[in-house]
Order: C-alpha cells, then sequence, then structure tokens
C-alpha cells in the first residue's frame, strides 16, 4: 500500500531523555514467507497500553513496504497510519488489541547484514541493536519484552534446516504449494534484538548436555557443507561454559535445545539471541590444520561469551541502549575469568592491558570518547566498543576486587534474585552489589558516568622508617570538571637491593590525593597495579635500576612484562637505541633470550615486540619515526648477541606437537617469538630456517609463525610462502583471511601490489566483512610504516575503501576508520593529511554510522 520514505535523520539520543514505553507487547506471533526478494512477514502483535495517555501507536519501522494493517481483524484505511522516517504511526484508539501488520522485505538486497538477509544462500538474521525494525513494525527497544512464536515458510529442500528461537513445537508440509512450515516458540519473554531465525542448508553437529540439575539439552552446531570436521572444538568449548557457569555463578541453562548456526557473513565475532546463537564462521570452525591457537583461543572464549549472555543478558536485559555495558561489560569480565580458569591467568591479563592500552585508552583520548555508560548516541551501532566492553569489564572487575570473591557472588545472586525476566539499568547492578555487601558504592559508580582515563602520578619518599608512596589522580585538560575515581591498587613492596617482598596488599585510592605508608628500615620499591587492578595510565619516574629489580623480582608476572614494556616506551620516547634506556633494554632482553629456566609462556610475552600502538600510548605528540625505528633496532641488537643462541633453542624445540593445551600452546607461542627475533638478523640462512619451519610445520600456529617473521626479511620470501599456503589450502576463506592479513602487514611499498593480487583471487568476495578486515583493516591496523607514510597514500587508500563500503554496509566501515579519529595525536603533516580525509568525507553522503564518528572527530 504505502511505499517508505526511508529518510533517517542523524539526530542524537540522549540517556537523560529515556520514557518508559507508551504501549507494550506481549506476545508476538511472526508468519515469515521466504523469499530472496520478497519476504512477507506478517507480524500478530497483542498490544496494550502501558500507562494511561491519548498517544498513538508508533512502531520503528524500516521494511520495503507495510502491505496491510489490521487491528482486532478489521483493515486500516490509509489515512489511518503513516509510514515515514523511520516510523509506522498508527492513528486508532484503542487500550489493547491485536494488531496484524504484513509487510515485506528484500533480503537478497541487504547488504549492511542487519535485519534479514542471505549469508552464501543462507537466510539468517542479526537485530541487534536495531535490525529488527528491518523484519517487520515493532516496538523495537530493549525494555518490550515479548512472547514470541514464529512460523517460517520455505522449501525444505533447498532449506532442509529451518530454525527460530525456543522449541519446534509444529512442521508440516503443505502438499498444494510444496513448501514447508515450522513452527518455534520461545516461552521466555525477551526483547526484539534477540530474535532470530535461519533458514539453510547445513551440516550438523549434535551433542547432549546435563545440566547440574539433571536436565539433558540438546546441543547443536550447524555449520557449512563439508566442515562438520571444523567444529568439535566449538562443541567442546560450549560444554565446558555451559560447565563452569553452574560451577562457578550457579547458572544453569533453561532451554531444551542449544543451538549455534554459523554463517560466513557477519559483521561482527557472534550473537547471543535466545537459544539461537548465530557466530561468524571465524570464531566456529577449527581445527589444528587450518587455525591457529589465538583462533582456538577465539572460538572458546566467543562460544563462552555469547553462552554466558543467556543469563547476563538475556534473562537480564537492557533497559535502554545506553546501559549496553550492563550486559556487555559484565559478560566480558566472566569471559575473561572462564578464559583465565581455562588457560593461564597471567596471559589473559597481559592482553587484556593489550587492548585497553592500546585501543580503549586512544578511543577515549579521542573525539568518540564516552562513558561506560554513553550519555549521547546517534548511531547504536558505534557504541559497541572497547569501552563499553573492555573498559566495562575492568569496572566489573573493580568491583571483583572491592568486594571479594564471595562478595561478588553474593551481589551476583541477589542482582539474578531481583532482577530475572526483567529490562535494567547500571544503577540496578551497582544497587545489587552494593545491598549484598551493606556495602556504599556511590562513589565508586562514577566510573559508569565519567569518561576518560584517569592520569595516577606517583611520587615516593622515605623518612626515617616510613616508606610513603603519594598518588594523585587526574586527567589531562580536565582538572575542574575530574571527579576522583575509586582507584584499587594491588602492590607488592621489594627489597631494593635483593629484590625480597617485603609487603604485598591492596591500597584503594578514594580521593584526588592518597598515601600509602609503610613502615621499614629497608631501602624498598613497590610494585604497583599488580594484576592490572585499575585501567589508568601511570606517571612515575623510576631509576633503570629499580625497574630491572622489578622485570627479575616481581612476584607479579604481569608486572614484569609491564615494567618491561615501560622500558620500550622509554626508548621509544628517547629516540634511540644506544642511549641508557635503550641499552638497559636490550641487556633484558638479552638475559630473557639466554634463561631458557623461565616459563615459557611468559617468557614468549617478554620476548614479543610491543605494538606500534602501544609504544604511541607513551608519546602526548606520536613520533612515527621513533617508534618504527625502535621496534627494528632494539631486535636487532638483541639478535646480534643471541643469534646462536636462539638457533640451538629452535633445533633443539623442533615442531611441538599438535593437541592445544597449555603446554604446547606456550611452547608454540615462545618458538614465534624467537623466530621472530631471529628474523632481525639478515641473511640468507635465516631465510632457510623460516622456510623450514614453514615446510615441516604440523599446524597452522607454527606455519603463521613462520610466515609473520618472514615479514622482516624481504617481500619475495613472504609472497613465496603465502603462494604455496594458498596452493595447500585452496577455497578454504579462513586460511585465506590470514593469506591477507599477512600480505597487507607488510611494510614496503610493494604492499599495495600485494593487496591487488590478493584482492583479484577468486576466493576474495568483497561483500563479505572477513575479507575486507583481513585485508584492508589488517593494512589500516597493523601496517603503521605504510598507512602512515608521509606521502599520505595510505591514509588515501583509506578514504576510497570507506567511500566504497560505507554506501553497502556501514557497520563495517565505521570499524575500519577508527585510526583515522585520532588524527590529532600526530605531528603536523600527518595532521593536515588525515584531517583533509575527513573532510573531503564530510562532504559527502555518509551513512550514519559513519557521519557521527566524522562528524565528532571534526568538531573537535
Ligand atoms: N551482542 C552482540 C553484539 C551486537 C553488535 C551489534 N552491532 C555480540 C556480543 O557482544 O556478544
Ligand atoms: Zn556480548
Amino acid at each position: 500500500m504505502t511505499d517508505s520514505v526511508s529518510t533517517t535523520a542523524n539526530q542524537a539520543k540522549y540517556r537523560a531523555d529515556y520514557t518508559p514505553p507508551a504501549f507494550l507487547i506481549p506476545t508476538t506471533n511472526l508468519e515469515v514467507k521466504l523469499d530472496p526478494e520478497q519476504t512477507q512477514v506478517k507480524a500478530s502483535l497483542v498490544v496494550e497500553k502501558n500507562g494511561v495517555h491519548n498517544n498513538s501507536l508508533e512502531l520503528d519501522a524500516e521494511v520495503e513496504k507495510v502491505v496491510q494493517i489490521e487491528i482486532d481483524g478489521e483493515g486500516l484505511s490509509p489515512d489511518e497510519f503513516v509510514y515515514e522516517n523511520g516510523k509506522l504511526t498508527i492513528n486508532r484508539a484503542f487500550e489493547k488489541a491485536q494488531v496484524v501488520i504484513v509487510s515485506e522485505i528484500n533480503p537478497k538486497a541487504n547488504t549492511a547484514l542487519e535485519g534479514l538477509y542471505l549469508s552464501a544462500g543462507a537466510y539468517c538474521t542479526q537485530c541487534e541493536a536495531e535490525g529488527f525494525r528491518r523484519i517487520s513494525p515493532f516496538l523495537d527497544r530493549p525494555d518490550v519484552l515479548s512472547i514470541y512464536t514464529v512460523t517460517i515458510i520455505a522449501d525444505e529442500e533447498q532449506y532442509p534446516h529451518i530454525l527460530a528461537n525456543g522449541n519446534l513445537i509444529a512442521k508440516q508440509k503443505d502438499h498444494k504449494t510444496g513448501l514447508t512450515s515450522v513452527t518455534w516458540n520461545d516461552p521466555f519473554p525477551k526483547p526484539s534484538y534477540l530474535f532470530a531465525m535461519v533458514a539453510g542448508n547445513f551440516d550438523l553437529l549434535k551433542d547432549t548436555y546435563t545440566t547440574i540439575s539433571g536436565r539433558e539439552v540438546s546441543l547443536e552446531i550447524y555449520v557449512d557443507k563439508g566442515n562438520l570436521h571444523l567444529s568439535d572444538h566449538a562443541m567442546e568449548s560450549l560444554k565446558k561454559s555451559m560447565q563452569w557457569d553452574e560451577a562457578k555463578y550457579g547458572l544453569e541453562y533453561d532451554l531444551d535445545t542449544y543451538m549455534i548456526v554459523a554463517v560466513d557473513f557477519f559483521n561482527m565475532g557472534a550473537m547471543e539471541n535466545k537459544g539461537l546463537n548465530i557466530f561468524n564462521s571465524k570464531y566456529v570452525l577449527a581445527d589444528e590444520k587450518t587455525a591457529t591457537d589465538t583462533d582456538y583461543h577465539g572460538v572458546e572464549s566467543v562460544i563462552a561469551h555469547e553462552y554466558f549472555h543467556n543469563w547476563t543478558g538475556n534473562r537480564v536485559t537492557c533497559r535502554d541502549w545506553f546501559q549496553l555495558s550492563l550486559k556487555e561489560g559484565l559478560t566480558v569480565f566472566r569471559d575473561q575469568q572462564f578464559s583465565a580458569d581455562m588457560g593461564n591467568p597471567v596471559l589473559e591479563r597481559i592482553s587484556h592491558a593489550r587492548v585497553m592500552r592500546t585501543m580503549q585508552f586512544a578511543e577515549d583520548a579521542g573525539p568518540m570518547s564516552h562513558p561506560i555508560r554513553p550519555d549521547k548516541v546517534i548511531e547504536m551501532n558505534n557504541f559497541y566498543t572497547v569501552t563499553v566492553y573492555d573498559k566495562g569489564a575492568e569496572v566489573i572487575r573493580m568491583m571483583h576486587s572491592l568486594l571479594g570473591e564471595s562478595g561478588f557472588r553474593k551481589g551476583m545472586d541477589l542482582y539474578f534474585k531481583r532482577h530475572d525476566g526483567q529490562a535494567v539499568t547500571c544503577d540496578d547492578f551497582v544497587s545489587a552489589m552494593a545491598d549484598a555487601n551493606n556495602k556504599d558504592l556511590s562513589k565508586f559508580s562514577r566510573w559508569y558516568s565519567q569518561s576518560g582515563t584517569p592520569e595516577l602520578t606517583i611520587q615516593e619518599t622515605k623518612t626515617g622508617s616510613v616508606y610513603t608512596v603519594e598518588f594523585s589522580q587526574r586527567i589531562y585538560g580536565r582538572d575542574d570538571a575530574y571527579k576522583a575515581l575509586t582507584i584499587p591498587v594491588k602492590y607488592e613492596v621489594l627489597n631494593k637491593h635483593t629484590g625480597q617482598q617485603v609487603e604485598r596488599g591492596v591500597f584503594v585510592l578514594e580521593e584526588h590525593k592518597g598515601k600509602l605508608e609503610i613502615k621499614t628500615d629497608q631501602d624498598v620499591v613497590t610494585v604497583l597495579f599488580e594484576d592490572f587492578s585499575s585501567p589508568v595510565k601511570v606517571k612515575r619516574s623510576l631509576p633503570l635500576s629499580d625497574i630491572k629489580l622489578i622485570i627479575n623480582n616481581a612476584s607479579d608476572a604481569f608486572c614484569r612484562w609491564d615494567m618491561l614494556q615501560t622500558l620500550w616506551q622509554m626508548v621509544a620516547k628517547e629516540g634511540k637505541a644506544d642511549g641508557e634506556a635503550g641499552r638497559t633494554l636490550v641487556n633484558c632482553l638479552i638475559d630473557i633470550v639466554l634463561k631458557q629456566e623461565l616459563d615459557p609462556a611468559i617468557r614468549a610475552e617478554l620476548l614479543t615486540i610491543p605494538s606500534f600502538q602501544s609504544l604511541a600510548e607513551a608519546f602526548d605528540e606520536i613520533n612515527v619515526d621513533a617508534i618504527l625505528k625502535t621496534r627494528t633496532l632494539i631486535p636487532s641488537l638483541v639478535t646480534e648477541q643471541t643469534q646462536q643462541a636462539i638457533r640451538n633453542e629452535l633445533a633443539e624445540m623442533g615442531p611441538v606437537n599438535n593437541d592445544y593445551n597449555k603446554e604446547n600452546v606456550a611452547q608454540r607461542s615462545l618458538k614465534a617469538s624467537l623466530l621472530n627475533l631471529l628474523s632481525f638478523s639478515d641473511g640468507e640462512e635465516v631465510k632457510s630456517i623460516l622456510r623450514s619451519v614453514y615446510d615441516n610445520a604440523p599446524n597452522m600456529t607454527e606455519r603463521v609463525s613462520a610466515l609473520n617473521a618472514s615479514l622482516n626479511l624481504g617481500d619475495a620470501l613472504v609472497q613465496d610462502l603465502l603462494n604455496q599456503m594458498h596452493k595447500s589450502f585452496s577455497q578454504q576463506p579462513l586460511v585465506f583471511d590470514k593469506i591477507c592479513q599477512i600480505a597487507a602487514s607488510y611494510n614496503g611499498d610493494e604492499v599495495y601490489q600485494m593487496m591487488e593480487y590478493w584482492a583479484s583471487q577468486e576466493e576474495f568476495d568483497p561483500s563479505n566483512p572477513n575479507r575486507i578486515r583481513s585485508l584492508y583493516g589488517a593494512f589500516v591496523m597493523r601496517n603503521p610504516a605504510q598507512f602512515h607514510a608521509l606521502s599520505g597514500k595510505g591514509y588515501l587508500f583509506l578514504e576510497r575503501l570507506l567511500t566504497d563500503v560505507d554506501a553497502k554496509n556501514p557497520q563495517l566501515a565505521a570499524r575500519l576508520i577508527d585510526p583515522l579519529l585520532s588524527y590529532q595525536r600526530y605531528d603536523e603533516q600527518r595532521v593536515a593529511l588525515m584531517k583533509g580525509v575527513l573532510l573531503r568525507l564530510s562532504s559527502t553522503e555518509l551513512s550514519k554510522d559513519l557521519y557521527e564518528k566524522v562528524h565528532s572527530a571534526l568538531a573537535n
């Protein structure tokens, strides 16, 4: 009847403007007749007024066409409703009614991969945050919970697996049309963002899990035909997650079936739809031939994350999208705890600290900086950020530190007791934690409302037998507005000469300034922020001798690693490797290369060269050349003196046994670090070592290690090994992605030809986000030498890419632009170049997603 005029204004929404929904939808019946270009969706909704008012029913709607509307069985005339600007407004008054809306959508044309779309021939959905409105007009907001019954009609021969949330309740074939209709019911009321449906032809891996109370749950993983052998690790991870959540939090799964569908076209990692998770195949498929240890870890932690959402997110959900961290920060914290229990807790903390310091601190210092609970949003999809997720998880972790393991658990229990089945706020979560522990967390909750990274200045003094550590917190440039945050500082005091422990504890800083006083006659130094106990920047000038002492003696391996990073940053800032800091760093690294008795997992981390971004963190104005230079000079100097030792050790190690377990992973990662160091000593011999590691590698982890190391030895070797990999793994998209990623990281000018070459291969489908991220995402994120080249070529490359991608897939484009947003932190020439790109982009027609980022970058 009416065509939509789909112009969505770039208007901001504010957290402070929240009002409860004017109507509720307790039940939703959907009938979906699948067709690639004309899918028909009939929604039969029970709609009732919420409170006393005379408002019209205004539904969110971004469907192709609204075909028909009925209220209590009576069709509406065209003047009784308006469909424009993303809203379907129904102008007929009622208290409670059966509202039927028939609409039409086009899954094939859906390149944004939001709503219902086709992924390599299979129908699938992605509704979070606001994608359901692209399937059917609805109150598409997380505080409207509804019980869904969904009937999908399709040709069963073409789509043997027809799935939706909950339990299968009916299936029948219409012999006239030849079509099958399948009906699912989800007994748990849920918001529309958790709706999902899938129809496709898959291989199915089935297993069962008996819950702690003895209920048998059917576990089903659906993968593309031919990939069944790649799904075992995902199934094991799922069972471990279910067991862990019962043991750790007393949380049991609640439906009879848990389904996971792996699809190739997906904008992010995975989605926790109730009972029917949809996953990017990258986080499901793995075997040792094609996946690295990092991939195995990724599968295990993403499976866990989505599973944990069943309670933190689905059973208790968010009142509005500003509260996203309620479910994401908490669920990331839970998946971090899980991964630490499954693997190595220190490595986990190192990786969280890396994410925080490189990505989150940068975001929080840039134009898109926001508190973990944002106040203003234009496009919600732009707020699935490292701030909401990872800083959110750090805030939960600090609560855990303050309340202790059992206090935290008491808080979680009370949270579920109070709020199961509800849509709530971050304040509700903090209140449950506070009430369960009789603690006042009102000051602590400032972490939810204040953005930016606190800077802690540390000063140590010794008077008589009192050793004092003074802390003062601030955010540069925000002195008036900055409210003191609660900052737990886990510390250890060491004897300056012997490295022996004098004391260990937790100091909680609650005001702008605070003092930790220790009575001791010894000469001491403190190790601060053990286990990365708070997400803050530390400003402290320690003599090199103390730094060395901490690297060698701190009880917490995280802090040993951390001090070494500080040393790297000092060298980068000095801009030379032969200064005092440079010499100390080289000596420390040499020691570590030679100290074979150290724990291999930690040794591997200590020998990893910090990323460009993590060294950049040390600069107010990022010195690109100094960072690039430091990242090659230091390892070259280390290798100059340890080459033979490294070669010997590598020869002794040989290929590592294939199984994915802690010990093997540690050995492989040590091997990767050693190979990488070795690659800084030039020469044919090193090339042939890398070649032989590649050729003899029993698994993908070792192949990728050899390839990454080859990046330092010229494009010929890289290309050669990449071609070899391509030949052995043709038509395997996830391996192809690794090839793209490595090629795009090559730091010479040849990278452009290399990218062109790989983009011209049959496997490179530019409409698949995984391909774009692997090739071009790697270029902008992992190739600082070329991306930041002074010619401006890297920036122009990104500009063209963004224009291209934004027209088809705004969410993807909005992720790729991130490195440009920090443009103000670079030198004058680069600022001008990057700003030029942003200005030109701002004068073109942009998606809401890019619009928000480009305009906030330019407004600052
Ligand atoms: N909740 C989803 C993310 C949705 C992103 C929408 N743009 C996955 C997760 O965090 O588990
Ligand atoms: Zn999540």
